[in-house]
């Protein structure tokens, strides 16, 4: 399942964006990350990510710094689900490499007017991404695809309708889902079919290798704070590595909601023409409205093949044998 394909990868590491990394590293080309703040503060991610990297052997992947605040919103962290310093108890050692210098931003935009091959992978708040669409607006022609974990087609996280990486900075959000760049978005209406429990974590320990060792740690500490850990921003990568994972998804028009006295920060997905045929999920019963609103800007993600991606994290993990 090795393949050539190129990604930039934007993340907030982050436990399930750690995970996202092992996979990525092993079965794409990853041509650089940037780090954004989200999940806890950028001195983390930005350390968080470097960490990563060079635990699995991939020191040589580029890792940038870029913003650490949303455009307009306060800043929210999700601490209470990542730890305070983002990796569960890990306590991040002395790393190798020197920091690169360039800000992440730059390096993106550097990086997808060099070629027009790469996808661009979202993991964490898009405010990186955002902030490069506006100093660069011929980016949104270079970049031909963005997979997105964020928003939700059904319900939210951060509150009833909104997802945690959109919610926390909506008009950055709104900025991508409006660019024009095609979006497959893995919302948490499919990241909640997936649900690794204590049997993944004794699997992971079973197995050899600090790499594993270090995954185990981390699903652990994750479980431990619901007794089950949905690796959200797995699911996003393993879309590219193995499309069969992801069993159906639907074309639709999202606007992402940025005034709403309760919705702040909820992708509005528009999925009248589905109601009542797919997914089996639904709570309609038939169609009611024809549609001929909004063009379809993306492609949600809504069944989960959750067997196939356990498969495909454990033999990664595995496969490290470091
Ligand atoms: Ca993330």
């Amino acid at each position: 399942m090795e393949t050539s394909k190129k990604v930039w990868i934007d993340c907030d590491p982050g436990i399930d964006d750690s995970f996202a990394l092992l996979l990525a590293m092993k079965h794409l080309s990853v041509v650089g990350i940037s780090a954004v703040g989200g999940n806890t503060g950028l001195d983390h991610t930005f350390r968080n990510a470097r960490y990563v990297t060079e635990l699995a052997g991939y020191g040589d992947i580029p890792v940038y710094a870029g913003y650490d605040m949303p455009m307009f919103a306060k800043p929210e962290r999700a601490e209470y689900v990542h730890g305070s310093r983002g990796l569960g108890n890990i306590m991040v050692p002395g790393l190798k490499g020197e920091p690169q210098r360039e800000h992440a931003v730059d390096a993106l935009i550097d990086a997808f007017c060099c070629q027009t091959d790469m996808t661009l992978v979202t993991l964490g708040p898009l405010t990186n991404v955002a902030q490069a669409l506006l100093k660069e607006p011929e980016l949104k022609h270079k970049i031909p695809e963005i997979i997105s974990m964020g928003g939700s087609v059904t319900t939210g996280n951060y509150n009833a309708c909104a997802e945690f990486n959109i919610a926390v900075d909506p008009e950055a959000a709104k900025i991508v889902f409006e660019s024009g760049i095609p979006i497959r978005m893995v919302g948490l209406n499919l990241c909640r079919q997936n649900s690794m429990t204590i049997a993944e974590v004794e699997q992971l320990k079973a197995l050899p290798g600090l790499v594993a060792a270090t995954a185990a740690d981390l699903l652990e500490y994750s479980v431990n704070q619901g007794r089950q850990s949905q690796l959200c921003d797995a699911c996003a990568i393993a879309w590219l590595i193995d499309p069969a994972i992801i069993t159906c998804a639907l074309p639709m028009h999202v606007d992402v909601e940025t005034k709403g006295e309760f919705t702040r920060g909820m992708t509005v997905c528009d999925y009248r023409d589905y109601i009542g045929t797919a997914p089996k999920e639904d709570i309609g019963r038939e169609v009611c409205y024809p549609v001929d609103g909004s063009k379809k800007n993306v492609l949600a993600a809504m069944e989960f093949n959750k067997t196939r991606f356990k498969e495909l994290l454990i033999q990664t993990i595995k496969s490290y044998e470091v």
